[in-house]
């Protein structure tokens, strides 16, 4: 009817349509368990082939919808990146998109800084290519239902609605943590993530109300859909509550324009290109 028929040309391929708006491929439940000691050469094993260098994939035989960076702020939690690239591959090759899966690692022992890096991610991926649409996940998340697509809306959208550890709820109205989508509109008016919040704590409220501020409102799967599992873990060393965080949500309006995007500063470390995923090592100069 609309998309369906629409016809791309593509020279290198033969000419493609775009994919259906509804993956065909969706099982929709998954059983999910972080119980299997998971190594990554199984991991490349089961979905390598399909992949290509730095975790990127596009689909054979269409057009997709969006081009997606999958971005996972990181420090020091292999095991849980080898469970979440087990689940997280074979889930995002279903709903045909076009993505590639950059893991953000924190370089040194300094303050972790989730936004910061996610900040970096958005434009360490755009170097690279041009997508449209960014998804910005905790490595620990694993979606329960595979029609919780990884793309973006009409509004920025949180998709880990329903944790777990929140007993399938979520811990209060205006949360935005865990998983959520920008388009690169969205992110662009929001100048980015603060890049302030050292530790844990507030980052995501402070993308929340920056949201509401350049007014959009936020998008959600329904509570069955939006279900995810998280690998339980102890607290992160060098990532503790800051007490300052919370106070900084009362100035977000002013602060949003002058901390973010246009005020991001970091040196990239290293890049290594696995198969299943694009790891870089940036220096944000974090406090000790
Ligand atoms: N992260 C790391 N390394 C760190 C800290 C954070 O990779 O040292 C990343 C990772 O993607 C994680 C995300 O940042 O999923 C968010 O980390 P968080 O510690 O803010 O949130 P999480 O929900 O844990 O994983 C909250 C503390 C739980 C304490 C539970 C004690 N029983």
């Amino acid at each position: 009817l609309s998309h369906e028929s629409t016809v791309i040309p593509d020279n290198s391929n033969g000419s493609l349509e775009l994919c259906p708006e509804t993956p065909p491929e969706l099982v929709g439940p998954l059983h999910v368990e972080f119980n299997s000691k998971r190594t990554l050469e199984e991991v490349k094993e089961q979905v390598g082939s399909s992949l290509q260098t730095g975790g990127r994939y596009k689909p054979p035989d269409c057009i997709s919808q969006q081009k997606v960076a999958i971005i996972v702020p990181f420090r020091n939690r292999y095991e849980h990146l080898k469970h979440w690239l087990y689940y997280i591959h074979p889930i995002l090759i279903r709903q045909q998109l076009d993505y590639g899966v950059y893991v953000i690692n924190q370089d040194g022992e300094g303050v972790f800084n989730r936004a910061k890096l996610m900040n970096v991610g958005y434009l360490e991926a755009m170097k690279e290519y041009d997508y449209e649409c960014f998804v910005f996940s905790d490595v620990d998340l694993v979606p329960l239902d595979d029609r919780n697509l990884y793309k973006c809306f009409e509004n920025p959208r949180h998709l880990a609605v329903a944790m777990d550890k929140f007993n399938f709820h979520l811990p209060y109205q205006t949360y935005f943590g865990g998983v959520s989508s920008l388009s690169k509109q969205q992110f662009l008016k929001i100048n980015g993530c603060p890049n302030t919040y050292w530790g844990w704590g507030g980052e995501d409220d402070d993308i929340y109300r920056r949201i509401i501020y350049r007014g959009m409102s936020i998008s959600r799967p329904d509570a069955m859909t939006g279900k995810y599992k998280m690998v339980r873990h102890e607290r992160d060393k060098h990532n503790e509550p800051n007490p300052k965080n919370p106070d900084k949500l009362h100035k977000t309006k002013e602060t949003m324009d002058k901390d973010g995007l246009n005020s991001l500063n970091y040196s990239v470390k290293e890049i290594v290109k696995d198969i299943l995923f694009t790891f870089i090592t940036v220096d944000i100069q974090a406090p000790e």
